[in-house]
């Protein structure tokens, strides 16, 4: 199966980092489909960043062959919804992905993000997944996206200096990684901590796998339905829905959209 992993924000390092992590975890019959957002911010670090690069997100879908899962790559999840009303084939968030996979795993979790300004980001999905009764609180660093990449920062340390005030103070039983970029940290967190660390693109991988291994795909008689065909005005002209080609996949009525 193909598994497109899109990188919302435009940093092509940080996407190759994400995907060596979803190409180690992955079935070796799985074939993951690396792809870096071609418009908006380096890195997304706030709510502007964070709708902006929606447009880069739908760019990936809808432009070439459709892949059999896709996953957002990104801790805010932008545009998920969005991206699951073009196409039936299922798309994943990686924060979704990694709430969820801690539940199966602790009773409880902390997440452990980038900077203070991404902290609600992160408390808005916990209260729209219906993760209160399992996340003990979320936990920003300051450490900005890209100093997670800078060889020589500071940036480990302080990320595990921080996890382990979750186990302290919060009573945390595992760790939810708030970033794409930490998602090399696991192995080392995970010695260290003694305690699950969770890391949402390897979460996101196992459960695109699972998904379409159950033969899974997104319902499409209700809140996920494809867009309705409309004009759009001004710049956004050609992302109108009437311009979206449905194309047939396997399951008859599923279609996935792909620009004509
Ligand atoms: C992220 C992320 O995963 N990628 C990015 O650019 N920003 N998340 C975050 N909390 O800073």
């Amino acid at each position: 199966m193909q598994i497109k992993l899109i990188n919302p924000n435009t940093t092509t390092s940080m996407t190759e980092l994400m995907g060596e992590t979803a190409r180690m975890v992955a079935a070796p019959s799985s074939e993951v489909i690396l792809a870096t957002s071609r418009s908006g911010a380096a890195s997304i670090e706030g709510h502007y960043d964070e709708a902006l690069s929606v447009v880069g997100v739908i760019d990936e879908i809808t432009n070439g062959k459709p892949a059999d899962a896709y996953i957002i790559g990104c801790f805010g999840d932008p545009g998920l919804l969005a991206a699951r009303e073009i196409t039936a084939s299922p798309v994943l968030g990686i924060a979704e992905a990694a709430m969820h996979a801690a539940t199966f795993v602790a009773t409880s979790f902390s997440i452990v993000t980038t900077l203070e300004r991404t902290r609600i980001i992160s408390e808005h999905l916990v209260r729209n997944y219906g993760m209160q009764h399992h996340c003990r609180r979320v936990r920003a660093t300051d450490v900005p996206v890209l100093e997670l990449e800078e060889p020589g920062s500071k940036a480990d340390a302080t990320i595990l200096a921080e996890c382990e005030k979750a186990l302290v103070e919060d009573r945390a039983e595992a760790i939810v990684l708030g970033c794409a970029g930490m998602s090399n940290l696991v192995e080392r967190l995970q010695q260290r901590l003694g305690v699950p660390v969770i890391d949402g693109v390897a979460a996101a991988v196992k459960f695109a796998e699972a998904l379409v291994g159950m033969g899974l795909r997104t319902s499409k008689i209700g809140d996920l339905a494809y867009p309705l065909p409309k004009a759009y005005a001004g710049k956004l002209a050609e992302y109108a829905p009437a311009h979206l080609k449905l194309r047939e996949t396997s399951f008859p009525a599923l279609a996935t959209a792909v620009r004509s």
